[in-house]
């Protein structure tokens, strides 16, 4: 009896200590898919676009992808308008109730609960609770957009964000009719600049201000608008161009949907180097997508446009 019990007891002992390896063998790979998913972009920045059309308040703001960003990789939510792909990055990202950072004026200023995701015409967009500090609160509206990034941002004391003063003004204006000037625009049409937008930022929080700034003259001819957007940065007293994108369809088909007409939407640093990119939203043909500007060895250049939604 007691033989057949130590028996049974070891036979017992050898089934709980390989159920025990199975366990551990189980956790381990478990952990180990965990660690490889982490790597492959479990904890990758999303940003979303934030614009809010309610003149009361902001309780609640339609959100845009507009990029992924792993290790300073861009990557284009609209996943090459895949479905099954866009459908995996709602899972991941855009669920009922997932949290991101409200950022405005390249700092944290609130945070935005996911509510619902919606299929565009080609693209996903989501719908968010807001809940914004005063640094924020009715500010965003309109063409006024902010960002919502599931990582943290400056914080909101950093907030930069301003109507440029009287000269710096000047300045932009004065930049942008010598560019739209060397693409051929002629006084007559110069006189009808129209500033769209014109905002004060401070990229690399250095406490000078950066100037990003969209602009239009009407084409002599048939009035069809040439637009153009700048980054201008401090040199001196004055400013220079950082970047310029000018863009002109003299076509009256395109003209309907302001095609090449490009704004700031807000701007946060997402590869950690201590200079934000700044992100812009542009009009296409019946269609629309954001671009990021990023300053590398001293200069500003184009380094994604993706995300937006085309009909
Ligand atoms: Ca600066
Ligand atoms: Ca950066």
């Amino acid at each position: 009896m007691k033989i057949q019990k130590i028996v049974k007891s070891s036979r017992a002992g050898l089934v709980l200590l390989m159920l025990g390896t199975f366990v551990c063998l189980l956790l381990f790979s478990t952990d180990r898919g965990r660690a490889l998913a982490r790597t492959q972009g479990e904890r990758a920045m999303v940003v979303l676009a934030v614009s809010n059309d309610s003149p009361s308040g902001m309780a609640e703001a339609q959100l845009d992808p507009v990029v992924i960003v792993e290790q300073g990789r861009f990557t284009d939510p609209r996943m090459n308008d895949d479905e099954q792909a866009q459908n995996r990055f709602v899972q991941k990202y855009l669920q009922a109730g997932a949290k991101y950072y409200l950022t405005f004026g390249g700092a944290s200023v609130g945070t935005i609960a996911i509510k619902s995701s919606n299929r565009g015409c080609n693209a996903i967009n989501a719908i968010g609770s807001v809940q914004a500090d005063a640094a924020a609160r009715g500010r965003i509206h309109g063409q006024i957009k902010g960002l919502a990034v599931n990582y943290i941002a400056r914080a909101s004391a950093n907030v930069t964000r301003r109507t440029p003063t009287p000269a710096e003004r000047t300045a932009a204006i004065n930049i942008a009719k010598t560019t739209f000037q060397q693409h051929g625009a002629v006084a007559e049409s110069l006189a009808k600049l129209d500033v769209i937008n014109l905002t004060a930022i401070d990229a690399d929080g250095d406490g000078r201000s950066e100037l990003v700034g969209s602009f239009s003259v009407p084409f002599r001819t048939t009035g069809i608008k040439r637009y153009l957007f700048l980054i201008l940065e401090p040199e001196g007293a004055n400013f220079k161009t950082g970047l310029a994108n000018y863009q002109f369809y003299n076509n009256q088909e395109t003209e309907t949907y302001e095609s090449g007409k490009e704004l700031l939407v807000d701007y946060l640093d997402m590869n950690g180097d201590g200079m934000a990119e700044i992100v812009s939203i542009m009009n296409g043909y019946d269609a629309y997508g954001y671009n990021i500007y990023q300053k590398k060895n001293g200069q500003w250049k184009s380094v994604y446009s993706g995300g937006g939604d085309a009909c």
